[in-house]
């Protein structure tokens, strides 16, 4: 079985280590260097100063997998050795009507993923939101029986985890499945099947893939009352036997929140219950949060106004640096915890992608990525890289 560490071990054993020609005998220098003629058209980016610790995501859109944005795919080969696909994977997309599924852009992501040597994750399959209403209902309207919608929440889970079987390595299997205080959140899954439909999307993902990881994700879930419902729904889990193997902090952040004590708890936490730890979304927004939608939930959304839109034209060099040193103090926490922690995923390749231009608030220019709009390194990617020398 393949795992986010197994990739990490494949991604330091095929490294070109300059540092190797420093101590060798002169009789191989010729060799080591034609090694590194053939090495030389790797180059070398983010993913690369985390190699041994974690692996370095990016979600991508259809820009990328299908390549209309030129410059996207070499500058993620060279940055990033895991993929998410942003949307393509969503139950909306993926299967849109009902027994009509559509894998040609998830397709495409994953042969640029399998070609590029990538640990390629799958998001998601059992989720509240972007799933179509007829999912819910039967022919004529009504809603479903419990039964009849185990059926079909088995044969999505069936058919997308089969489809990708081998190739997805670690699917994100129930997604945002617990409400701010830490009960169940009120869904259709929830109404309809009871409780148990998150042990239920375990057991059909596992039967589809029994080689895969399978992982519970949702945001906020660093907060206290929040990440108790989450424990509690794993250790539901794990009294089952029902195989569990790591959580997502979506990581969707703020300049000053969360504060970094309850993210560096929280790792803690999600670790010694045995599970892998992975930063599945990370952003850090720079932008005024109006405090009624903070968090991910898409369904919410804030009127615009100018005064909440403060940076049409750039960043400051003040907030820029803001950015840099929250991002520094990020990548130590998860550095200390580079045992429990496998992944962490950016949400968007850079700036100009992010969802965080849009969201709370549509029309908004947000900065929350290590990359700008032409890709070019902030000096947030700076600090971040810093930090990973430190600790060599
Ligand atoms: O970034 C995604 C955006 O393009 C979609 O419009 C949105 C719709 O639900 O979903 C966004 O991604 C979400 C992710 O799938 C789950 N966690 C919250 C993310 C941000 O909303």
């Amino acid at each position: 079985m393949s795992s986010p560490s197994d990739a990490k071990h494949t991604l330091i054993n095929n490294r070109c280590d300059k540092k190797m020609t420093k101590t060798v005998l002169p009789a191989t220098i010729i060799f080591l260097m034609l090694l590194a003629s053939s090495c030389s058209n790797k180059e070398t980016g983010l993913k690369d100063a985390f190699e041994g610790d974690f692996l370095i995501g990016t979600s991508l859109d259809a820009r990328q997998i299908l390549g209309t944005d030129k410059e996207a795919q070499s500058f993620i080969v060279k940055n990033f050795n895991s993929i998410t696909a942003e949307n393509a994977m969503k139950w909306e997309n993926i299967h849109p009507y009902p027994g009509k599924y559509d894998f040609a852009l998830a397709d495409s992501m994953v042969s640029f993923g399998q070609k590029n040597g990538m640990f390629i994750a799958g998001h998601t399959l059992v989720w509240h939101s972007q799933t179509p209403d007829w999912v819910f209902q039967d022919s004529v309207g009504a809603p479903l029986t419990r039964d009849a919608l185990i059926e079909r929440m088995k044969d999505h889970i069936s058919t997308v985890v089969g489809h990708f079987k081998g190739k997805v390595k670690g699917w994100d299997v129930v997604n945002e499945a617990v409400d701010e205080d830490g009960s169940l959140r009120k869904t259709k899954w929830l109404e309809i099947i009871g409780e148990d439909y998150i042990q239920l999307a375990f057991e059909f993902a596992f039967t589809a893939d029994p080689g895969a990881e399978f992982y519970y994700n949702d945001y906020n879930n660093e907060f206290t009352d929040k990440r108790e419902g989450v424990i509690a729904v794993i250790n539901k889990l794990q009294q089952k036997g029902v195989k569990i193997d790591g959580v997502g902090i979506q990581g969707h952040w703020h300049l000053d929140s969360p504060d970094l004590n309850v993210i560096d708890e929280s790792i803690s936490k999600y670790a010694s219950l045995g599970l892998k730890v992975m930063i599945t979304e990370m952003e850090v927004n720079v932008l005024p949060t109006p405090p009624e939608v903070y968090g991910a939930d898409v369904s919410q959304q804030a009127k615009y106004l100018e005064s909440l839109n403060p940076y049409p034209g750039g960043l400051p060099d003040s907030v820029s640096n803001l950015l840099a040193q929250r991002y520094a103090d990020l990548f130590s926490i998860l550095l200390k915890h580079k045992d429990a922690v496998t992944r962490v995923t950016f949400w968007g390749v850079n700036d100009g992608y992010s969802w965080k231009n849009d969201w709370p608030i549509k029309g908004r220019t947000n900065y929350p990525l290590l990359f700008d709009r032409n890709y070019k390194p902030k000096p947030a990617y700076y600090a971040v890289i810093k930090e990973a020398e430190k600790q060599r």
